[in-house]
């Protein structure tokens, strides 16, 4: 497996709306897109800084995975994304063989239309990690 760099970071916000003057006016970050993903439950907003993006995870119900995350422990860092360089089905096969326990099975469509998959936080140092690809490049 080739991991080329962190995509993203995605931090758990109860609000992007009160979360943005924040990263616009103190730290100069351009929120450059806002989407919403229905079958995670979240808002998202994204920030580009170099090669890297913050993502902003608003939950958009109180049963999706972000809304549990922040009643368990508030606030903050969610995941860390890594790009893959040789695909994210590829990575999942050496992972499981590995013995690392995968949230998802399969690449699914994510987040401005990258294909992504979750491993679980119990086999990755309790980081809740993502392997990204972008099928366009
Ligand atoms: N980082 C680290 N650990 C986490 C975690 C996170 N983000 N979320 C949950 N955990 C830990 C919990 O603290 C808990 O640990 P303990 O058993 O030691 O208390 C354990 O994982 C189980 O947590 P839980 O609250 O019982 O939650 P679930 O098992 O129902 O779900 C998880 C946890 C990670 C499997 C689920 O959140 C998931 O499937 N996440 C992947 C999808 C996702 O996060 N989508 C939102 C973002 C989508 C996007 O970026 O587009």
């Amino acid at each position: 497996m080739n991991l080329s760099h962190i995509e993203h970071l995605g931090i758990a916000v109860k609000s992007i709306a009160e979360s943005l003057p924040y990263y616009e006016n103190i730290l100069g970050l351009k929120c450059y897109s806002i989407e919403e993903v229905a079958d995670q439950k979240v808002k998202t907003a994204f920030f580009k800084i170099g090669q890297t993006k913050i993502e902003l995870l608003e939950p958009t119900s109180d049963d999706s995975a972000v809304a549990k995350f922040i009643e368990k422990r508030g606030e903050g860092i969610h995941h860390i994304a890594f790009a893959v360089a040789d695909g994210v089905a590829n990575a999942l096969g050496e992972m499981a063989e590995k013995g690392v326990k995968l949230i998802d099975a399969a690449p699914r469509r994510g987040a401005e239309g990258l294909n992504i998959a979750f491993l679980h936080p119990k086999s990755t140092c309790s980081v809740l990690t993502e392997l990204c690809e972008n099928p366009n490049k």
